[in-house]
């Protein structure tokens, strides 16, 4: 493997998850694949996990780390090709990226969304720039369209904790106040869609999420409806998708409550986190023994030591 931005990069998903799972019981059995490698970090948002876990990973393979806040202390960066630059941005991404890539041997980026231009956004014009330009392996530590460390590590987690060989899974919609990003679900589904799972997408109308994410899942609009029975509830706001970054729905219902889970089949609680409590779930809920979130960050490690493991290897 090259570059990581999508489950489709993995050679096989079998395969990685067993890489994780060993990189997980031997953190540091393969320090010799990173010894004077060099992960650099690019954020062009804020980030708690992503940013620690990815560094705890590289470090895990003996590689060194650096991190570059785009927004804090580094030039402010033009992405557009073509622009007159006479206004507040003193560097273009055209340069950056090859001296970057010019400092590192694996490259992460971070590059949400702007939820302004639904094309922009879904051709993932940022990273792939970044694999254009840096001549060096490119990780996603969440796009435009895809978070895919994120999936991988909730795989692991649900492979960790589920007592059924398939169960049933539930992605619901729920309320925030601000636009947020689709890449989250997007590639929630996109990885559900690689196993066995029992998928159930829920959330109000408006929030159709893109069809090539979806493909042959129907969203459930009936909550309720979704929950019964389920194993796990993975809950997440975005915005819509249709009328793109649009806040369609406030509607407090929706926030995870015990109300909706004791329809459950005792199902454990997962979020992706930053999660805001009240909003997306109850206090209640993200307190109980049911709640994974916790588990489910650590192994954000574990997901990127895998992936940064694979892409070493090939180097
Ligand atoms: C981001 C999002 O929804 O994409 C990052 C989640 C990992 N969340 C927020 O901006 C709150
Ligand atoms: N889940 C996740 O990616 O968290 P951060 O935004 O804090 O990195």
């Amino acid at each position: 493997m090259r570059h990581f931005t999508s489950v489709q990069d993995l050679p096989n998903l079998k395969e990685a998850l067993s890489v994780a799972f060993d990189v997980k019981k031997n953190p540091f059995a393969h320090q010799h694949l990173g010894k004077n490698k060099t992960m650099v970090m690019i954020f062009f948002n804020s980030s708690l996990r992503t940013r620690l876990s990815t560094q705890k990973a590289a470090m895990n393979l003996g590689m060194n780390t650096m991190v570059l806040d785009v927004n804090a202390g580094a030039w402010k960066l033009e992405t557009e090709r073509g622009v007159i630059m006479d206004g507040d941005k003193p560097e273009h991404l055209l340069e950056a990226i090859p001296v970057i890539g010019s400092y590192a041997d694996v490259i992460g980026v971070r590059a949400f969304a702007g939820l302004t231009d639904k094309k922009t956004d879904y051709e993932e014009k940022i990273i792939n720039q970044f694999i254009q330009y840096s001549g060096v392996p490119v990780v996603s530590m969440e796009a435009a369209t895809r978070h895919p460390l994120q999936s991988f590590a909730d795989l692991v987690t649900i492979e960790e904790h589920k007592t059924k060989e398939k169960p049933k899974v539930v992605l619901t919609w729920a309320p925030h106040p601000r636009a947020l990003p689709q890449a989250v679900a997007n590639s929630f589904v996109e990885w559900m869609r690689e196993t066995e799972y029992e998928l159930v997408v829920t959330h109000p109308k408006g929030y159709e999420l893109a069809p090539e994410f979806m493909g042959s899942v129907i969203p459930e609009y009936d909550q309720m409806k979704a929950f019964e029975g389920a194993d796990f509830i993975y809950a997440k706001n975005w915005s819509a998708y249709n009328d793109y970054g649009q806040i369609l729905s406030k509607d407090m219902s929706w926030c995870v409550s015990e109300r909706q889970m004791a329809v459950t089949d005792n199902a454990k609680f997962m979020h992706c986190l930053p999660v805001r409590r009240n909003m997306i779930v109850s206090d209640e809920v993200i307190e109980s023994k049911n709640s994974i979130v916790i588990q489910e960050a650590a192994n954000r490690v574990v997901s990127c030591q895998a992936v940064l493991k694979m892409i070493l290897e090939k180097i």
